[in-house]
């Protein structure tokens, strides 16, 4: 767990409707993202993206990057095009996880996957395409914010997708896979690459476009990272308790794949109860903001609770 100062809770965090929250902001973020890649010549690859990139999923990552820029005073509006490229290229690693030579999955957000429908070379296109337009996007449609805080988000997004990022986590992974022997530690670091960068990502560049002081980026990061790793846990204990149905995807993928899991090493309760002081932990850094605090406190609590 990452610590910094520590103040206490604010007592209106059971009283925030994260509910309707979330749905303002989750249509807000769809209309963004349906704007953002209108379909062109050559047809079939705008498509492929547009399936995927379009198939709902909780759109947790740009939610995350818009509470920031509110937190910190600031409209959200400067961050929309930001917003939308954590979530290209959030679909682009989805795309490629699930591909024959990666996960080999049938089902993603409760609909066939991209290859499943468009073929792997399109597929594999299609990830591509998605993530040469998340910088082309940010780079281009940023408005009302100077080219250094772009160009330092620019960074940001390159540093979480690449080899230290979602690449080097999944590298990792893919070496772990039927091995006996992997420990909690080596698990967290796998996944502080292939899930936390880009969590980290969504809430470092709202804090970077909103202009923040080393201390609140410091602040916001350990958040993300205690978010990023709880995100995981709760990932790993819902692929043996969820449902198919439920996750939109295959259950029970992590034993079948012979995946080193935190339920495999820790026990169920265990890995819920680590979740949990992760996500106190997370809330508790904000608690200096007060009131401001409570979509990214609300969020961090619903990470826990989710049923998918
Ligand atoms: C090709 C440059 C390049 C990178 C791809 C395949 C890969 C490298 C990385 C895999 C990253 C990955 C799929 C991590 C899993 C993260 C995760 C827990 C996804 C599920 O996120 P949710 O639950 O999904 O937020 P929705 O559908 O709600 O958005």
């Amino acid at each position: 767990m990452v610590q910094t100062d520590i103040q206490p809770a604010s007592p209106n965090l059971t009283n925030f409707d994260l509910k309707s929250y979330l749905e303002v902001k989750k249509e807000f973020v769809e209309q963004s993202i349906d704007k953002s890649l209108p379909i062109q010549e050559p047809e079939k690859i705008y498509e492929a993206m547009r399936y995927s990139l379009l198939a709902g999923g909780k759109r947790l990552r740009p939610i995350l990057c818009l509470a920031t820029v509110e937190l910190l005073g600031e409209n959200e509006n400067i961050a929309v095009p930001t917003a939308c490229a954590l979530e290209m290229i959030h679909t682009m690693s989805l795309i490629h996880d699930d591909l024959p030579a990666m996960d080999n999955d049938d089902y993603r957000r409760g609909r066939l996957t991209n290859h499943k429908v468009y073929g792997e070379d399109i597929a594999i296109l299609a990830g591509d395409g998605l993530l040469a337009y998340s910088f082309e996007y940010v780079a281009q449609e940023t408005v009302n914010v100077s080219a250094d805080k772009i160009v330092k988000v620019l960074a940001i997004l390159g540093k979480a997708v690449g080899a230290n990022g979602l690449v080097g986590g999944q590298v990792m992974d893919l070496d772990c896979e039927g091995k006996s022997d992997v420990t909690a530690q080596t698990l967290s670091s796998i996944h502080r690459r292939k899930t936390g960068a880009l969590l980290e990502a969504c809430v470092s560049s709202g804090a970077v476009l909103s202009g923040a002081k080393d201390s609140d980026l410091q602040r916001l990061s350990t958040y993300a990272q205690n978010i990023g790793l709880a995100f995981q846990i709760v990932d790993d204990i819902l692929d043996v308790t969820a449902t198919s149905e439920q996750l939109g995807k295959t259950a029970g993928k992590d034993i079948s794949a012979q995946k080193a899991t935190y339920p495999k090493i820790w026990g169920i309760e265990t890995s819920r109860v680590k979740a949990q002081e992760l996500i106190d932990n997370a809330i508790a850094q904000l608690n200096i903001y007060g009131e401001k605090a409570l979509p990214l406190q609300a969020i961090a609590q619903y990470i826990i609770n989710r049923t998918n």
